[in-house]
């Protein structure tokens, strides 16, 4: 093959005729400064701790960057923000579109935030990859909260697989709390498996309702119930107040049917209105009632340990899978073998031996 010709500028068009030099040094150096001002991960750690949300916004940008060289830089913040990370409490909250988490974030977090506390919402939604999802209406939803300083709000991160996603989420988590964030909301829209990716990145867990038509128990999955520490029935204002307050006597009597926790908590149903702020504080009274129970039973510490180890094993597994089925020789083998095993040339479990072989050599 021949080589590649060196490369011409069109500064260089002709070989041997040397063109003036048209670009000065000095823009040169300008250039060259500009570029260099991408912070280095000890800006961005020394930022992060001092409590700086460019800091954070740019880490949390590092660390979704899908753009493999950022991977190391990205590696060395969270792990030397690591240390200060883990005093905070992680709450993740649930519900179907419409049911009001948005303007329930809105009031928690400012309820939060005038007790003294500093807020950070995330959300783990795979979804609005696509269609970036409600980050427009949430901008005016959390109007008060968006504006407040010691809160801190983060669209979801975007990526194909919510196992990505979380992974980038639970990484946004321990940058925000090395910034000095003790509450951290992870927001999730109650379709799919994303629940469960939230529950095991969260210290306790809150599941948004409303009020329905008095069957409440309808078209709720079982699972969900099962991980709720607490049921919020939301919109209890107005003509709902009545509608709410039944509806909470058939989740108590429906949760009393669970097995009990290991944490050892019985999880609540309460009522509130994100619009009066009824019952919103109440809600973080019952969050500290949790805390308080599962901090002295040894819960809390042993929850966060086992996630640790959960998202050690779901990392790798991740990556494992994305680097054989990403891999062009796999990938062409397996569509061959494909197509022996739906012809019953060859079982399953052989082909899929040819292939792991394969991988492994
Ligand atoms: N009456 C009443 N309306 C509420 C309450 N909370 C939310 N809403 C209204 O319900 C609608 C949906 O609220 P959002 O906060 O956007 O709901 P969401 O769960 O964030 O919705 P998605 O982001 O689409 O998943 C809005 O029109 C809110 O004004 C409440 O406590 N009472
Ligand atoms: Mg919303």
């Amino acid at each position: 093959m021949d080589k590649p010709k060196a490369h011409k500028t069109a500064l260089h068009e002709v070989d041997g005729i040397d063109q003036p030099e048209s670009i000065s040094k000095a823009s040169i150096e300008h250039v060259t400064r500009l570029r260099k001002k991408q912070p280095t991960a000890q800006e961005l750690v020394n930022g992060i701790l001092n409590g700086d949300k460019t800091a954070l916004s740019r880490a949390i940008t590092l660390v979704e960057s899908t753009n493999p060289s950022h991977l190391e830089k990205a590696n060395d913040v969270i792990n030397q923000c690591l240390p200060h990370a883990d005093k905070s409490v992680r709450i993740g909250i649930t519900g179907v579109p419409g049911v009001g988490k948005s303007t329930f974030i809105e009031a928690f977090g400012k309820h939060l935030t005038s007790l003294g506390r500093k807020v950070a919402v995330l959300a783990v939604d795979p979804s609005s990859s696509l269609s970036h999802g409600s980050i427009l209406g949430d901008k005016t939803r959390m109007e008060e909260l968006v504006k407040d300083e010691n809160a801190y709000i983060r669209p979801s991160a975007s990526g194909d697989t919510l196992g990505g996603v979380a992974r980038k989420t639970r990484e946004a988590i321990i940058l925000c709390e090395a910034c000095g964030f003790d509450t951290i909301i992870i927001e999730t829209v109650g379709v799919g498996q994303s629940e469960t990716a939230v529950h095991s990145m969260v210290d306790f867990f809150l599941l948004l309702k409303i009020a329905g038509a008095g069957d409440e128990l309808q078209g709720i999955k079982r699972g969900i119930m099962e991980m709720a520490d607490l049921i919020v029935i939301n919109k209890a204002d107005g003509d709902n107040i009545k509608k709410a307050k039944l509806a909470k006597t058939e989740f108590n009597r429906a949760l009393h049917l669970f097995p009990p926790k290991n944490s050892g908590w019985q999880p609540k149903v309460t009522t509130c209105s994100a619009i009066t702020h009824d019952g919103v504080a109440d809600v973080w009274e019952t969050i500290n009632e949790y805390l308080k129970l599962t901090q002295e039973n040894g819960f809390f510490g042993f929850r966060r340990s086992e996630q640790n180890s959960y998202w050690l094993t779901e990392t790798i597994n991740e990556q494992l899978k994305n680097n054989f089925y990403t891999r062009e020789d796999i990938a062409a083998l397996l569509e061959q073998n494909k197509k022996a095993v739906q012809n019953n040339e060859l079982s399953p479990f052989a082909a899929a031996q040819v292939l792991l072989e394969k991988y492994f050599k």
